[in-house]
């Protein structure tokens, strides 16, 4: 049967009738003859008036209210609920560890991440996975307007493929499995099927780093296609993907953009570019990659030279990059692969892949590495693959960069790193 509910934001469109909103019990303000209960839903918040005392719940508990929608320029949204009639749908075993209604946010980070299903519920805590969600969104619709098709893959692998460092084993029927760093193989080798694939979903990296940009969980936004001239191609559909993000949160996430002040960055119709080569002449430093400190520098430079929060940098050296990576023309040393930094943090990695079998093959072997466990791998360049490359595009340090939050912790809603598996 239809559901009555009606959600607070749609509130003054019903001036006059008597109806029903159901949430949470955000506040309770008792005052001298009035008492007013401000109940939140998904839409935002309703003041509901008692003349007479009552309404006594804790706050957070589950309420449905059946009451009449009056004008009062004075209430959110200029209407309350009169008259009510009130029913609660469920009671309160535990209070939240602090006030949810208080605008700023009275806990440390492990606080808010030990309580995360009551602490989320606080519109400034809630505010960034609103913002990630409608990236994830921009990210599908940019995609799929590009002719991309969405793919979905193991997250248990029988070889790592970024690099066997920081690989998680497991136990699989009495077989060593992994859990997957990256979509990387099979999403090159859907390449030879769609032509052009994107994912969103999870990877694992057993992280020894205790940093505020470094999770064993995160969520890689990957794309692949074929028929490129090389990475150049690859960083155009980068730029567009970005872009479409940026959109998306600003037209779906719009309340949570302003409850936290964010500044939405412009992204240039075409992303400043530099070499490593080049970045590293201009650091006066020989290092074989970028230090966090350089990205920092790099980023104030884009600013500052061409008005930029995004920069590319490109060619970083082949032993930096996994054995997939294709060489760089010319100058074999560097590699056909970019970066991307926002606001002073790598936010992208991607580049032109090997395509040719004989190429994995030769790779492998400079690499001092067997073909033994890649052979699934690389049988799917044995029937013919067309030059292709990709990106990934860590989810959780886009939206820290867009919302400026001090820890990548904030952006995910149940962390998993060197010490949190629970909640
Ligand atoms: P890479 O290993 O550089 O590349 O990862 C891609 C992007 O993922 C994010 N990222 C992380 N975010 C949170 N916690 C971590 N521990 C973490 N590690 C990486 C970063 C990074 O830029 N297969 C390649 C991509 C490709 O070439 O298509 C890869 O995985 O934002």
């Amino acid at each position: 049967h239809p559901t009555t509910r009606v959600l607070a934001a749609e509130l003054p469109d019903h001036v006059g009738e008597t109806l029903e909103i159901s949430g949470w019990l955000h506040r309770r303000r008792e005052l001298k003859s009035v008492t007013f209960l401000i109940l939140r839903d998904r839409s935002g918040l309703a003041q509901i008036v008692l003349a007479e005392p009552g309404g006594d719940f804790p706050e957070e508990t589950v309420l449905r209210v059946r009451g009449t929608v009056t004008a009062n320029a004075q209430a959110p949204g200029g209407v309350e609920l009169t008259s009510p009639e009130i029913e609660p749908l469920s009671s309160l075993a535990e209070t939240p560890p602090f006030d949810l209604y208080r605008p700023t946010v009275p806990a440390v980070l492990p606080t808010i991440l030990d309580h995360a299903p009551v602490t989320l519920r606080h519109p400034r805590l809630r505010a960034p996975h609103q913002i990630s969600a409608a990236s994830v969104a921009g990210f599908r619709a940019t995609l799929d307007a590009l002719s991309f098709t969405e793919i979905h893959t193991p997250k248990v692998v029988s070889s790592a493929t970024e690099s066997g460092a920081n690989v998680f084993a497991l136990d699989w029927f009495g077989r060593q499995a992994y859990l997957a760093q990256s979509p990387q193989f099979f999403k090159q080798a859907m390449v030879g099927v769609f032509e052009r694939v994107y994912e969103t979903g999870p990877v694992f990296r057993a992280e020894p780093h205790d940093t505020a940009r470094h999770l064993a969980q995160y969520t890689s936004l990957d794309a692949e296609m074929g028929f490129i001239a090389d990475h150049r191609d690859v960083m155009a559909v980068v730029r567009e993907a970005v872009a479409g993000m940026v959109e998306q949160v600003a037209s779906r996430a719009g309340e949570a953009v302003q409850l936290l002040g964010v500044k939405l960055p412009e992204v240039p119709a075409e992303i400043p570019h530099i070499h490593f080569a080049d970045a590293m002449a201009m650091l006066g430093t020989d290092e074989p990659d970028l230090a966090p400190a350089h990205e920092r520098y790099l980023s104030e430079w884009a600013l500052r030279e061409h008005g930029s929060e995004f920069l590319f940098v490109t060619g970083y050296p082949m032993t930096k990059r996994p054995f997939y990576t294709r060489p760089e023309p010319g100058r074999p040393r560097y590699s056909n692969s970019f970066d991307l930094l926002f606001r002073g943090l790598e936010l992208v990695t991607g580049g032109q892949r090997l395509h040719r079998y004989e190429d994995y093959v030769a790779a492998l072997d400079a690499r001092g590495e067997s073909t033994a466990p890649y052979e699934s791998y690389l049988s799917a360049f044995a029937h013919g693959m067309p030059p292709h490359g990709g990106f990934a595009l860590g989810l959780e340090r886009w939206t820290a960069r867009l919302t400026g939050v001090d820890n990548i912790r904030r952006t995910t809603l149940f962390p998993r790193d060197l010490h949190r598996l629970t909640p």
